[in-house]
């Protein structure tokens, strides 16, 4: 089967990848996203996320006319849904922009069209919410359109490449949706592909990133574990590391993100009985940020005159710039309310605006009346910083490493007490 022209509804974080990608392979893509700020900017040829070479692709997918952006949905062979389903404050999930994406198609979709959800999503979301809204005007899913879920499995990063080289599961509501999304994606996807049912899909995506959620759970409580007994975890961990069979991930200052941190919850609320394991590996993760708020209160002592704390990273995790259920932002905020003078850098999003913390554009900014600095995220401009240029631009002299990136010994020969996560002394 081939599709000539696709119309992706939600340019987001996986929409936008997505639509630029099959346009780069010369298909006519419709990119559809309901905030006019997004339409606005792309059909302005501002790239509004950040991520490697996303920039390049998007520009070149839309000078070649392959890309066009719009409010509203159009005709279109093959329709994909990428939009967010977050979760509310109770942890239940939020399906609405997939309702109402699906809505917005549903009159364009005809005989013979394919219908794709990308969004994860609970279990039985394709079957229980996509097939009902759209046999409304009358056809059968499976019948006179194809329809399947198709989770995307790229990581924030490395999207451009993983998009194209992942295996990729495709779950059909029947054996020819299966198959006609396999068409569609060989379009191109290099990984293998690889076809199922559609709630076999969905549990799939949950499965992978539940499973990612509960081992740094345990890398987390590890590290806290370490912390009572007085030991560095992350020596711990890289010996324990050298087993065949144990691979511990890294502890942190918590899970974010808009997929781990996520996620897991739609289990847990679609079997709350049976998924225990997982909402305490939430809760884990959820209230590792305390652990970094309880290592800056013990590096600085009774000591209430150093108060100016200068954050260094407020991303999500290293080299990406979004700022999603991020813990950092959520420990420079709880700082604020413990009375701390906060400034913060984000080498990947200098002009974020972040109510309650002020956020300066330059290292130098932040560092400069700072008296002591916490490293929340790796980025790698924080990696190759050096010591003793360090010292030069500020007056602070402790420095506190949530995410062990920084040299101890080059930061103390600098005149630096260093505080590590995960460590349960002064380093
Ligand atoms: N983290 C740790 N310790 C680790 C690894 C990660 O604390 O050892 C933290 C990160 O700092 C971050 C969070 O976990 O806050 C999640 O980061 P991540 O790199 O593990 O994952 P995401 O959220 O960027 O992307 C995940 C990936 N899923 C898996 O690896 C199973 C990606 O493949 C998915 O496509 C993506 O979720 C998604 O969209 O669902």
């Amino acid at each position: 089967m081939e599709f000539k022209t696709i119309c992706v509804m939600g340019l987001g974080y996986i929409g936008l990848p997505t639509a630029s990608t099959f346009a780069s392979r010369g298909v006519k893509v419709i990119g559809v996203d309901a905030n006019p700020k997004v339409v606005e900017s792309l059909q302005n040829g501002h790239v509004h996320i950040y991520e490697p070479g996303l920039r390049e692709l998007v520009t070149d997918s839309l000078a070649s006319g392959n890309l066009v952006v719009r409010s509203q949905p159009e005709q279109a062979d093959a329709f994909i849904i990428a939009v967010p389903t977050p979760f509310y404050a109770d942890k239940k999930a939020d399906m609405h922009f997939v309702r109402s994406a699906a809505e917005a198609i549903a009159p364009f979709v005809r005989k013979g069209n394919l219908v794709v959800l990308e969004s994860t999503s609970p279990p039985m979301t394709t079957c229980g919410i996509v097939v009902p809204i759209l046999e409304r005007g009358g056809m059968n899913a499976g019948e006179d359109f194809y329809l399947t879920y198709s989770p995307e499995r790229v990581l924030p990063g490395q999207i451009l490449r993983e998009l194209i080289e992942n295996a990729r599961v495709i779950g059909g509501v029947n054996q020819a949706s299966a198959e006609a999304g396999r068409d569609l994606y060989r379009v191109f996807v290099k990984g293998e592909i690889i076809l199922t049912d559609a709630t076999t899909a969905e549990m799939v995506k949950l499965m992978e990133n539940t499973y990612r959620d509960v081992n740094i759970a345990i890398a987390n409580e590890f590290s806290r574990l370490a912390d009572r007994f007085g030991i560095d975890v992350w020596e711990a961990i890289r010996i324990a590391n050298l087993h065949p069979r144990v691979k511990i991930l890294n502890p942190g200052p918590g899970v974010g993100g808009h997929c781990i941190s996520v996620d897991p919850w739609f289990l847990v609320e679609a079997a709350p009985d049976i998924a225990t394991l997982i909402r305490t590996s939430r809760q884990i993760n959820d209230e590792q940020p305390e652990f970094v708020i309880r290592l800056v209160n013990q590096a600085l002592g009774e000591d209430l005159r150093q108060r100016r704390i200068a954050v260094l990273g407020l991303a999500f995790k290293p080299d990406v710039d979004d700022l999603r259920e991020s813990p950092a932002v959520g420990i420079a905020r709880h700082l604020v309310a413990e009375g701390y003078q906060v400034r913060a850098y984000e080498p990947n999003k200098l002009n974020a605006e972040i109510e309650g913390i002020t956020v300066v554009d330059s290292l130098e900014s932040v560092l400069a009346d700072a008296e002591l600095v916490l490293v929340l995220v790796g980025h790698k401009e924080f990696r190759s910083l050096e010591a003793e240029k360090v010292a030069q631009q500020t007056s602070a002299r402790i420095l506190v490493d949530a995410v062990n990136v920084m040299p101890a010994d080059a930061f103390k020969q600098a005149g630096f007490r260093v505080f590590r996560l995960g460590v349960g002394h002064e380093l």
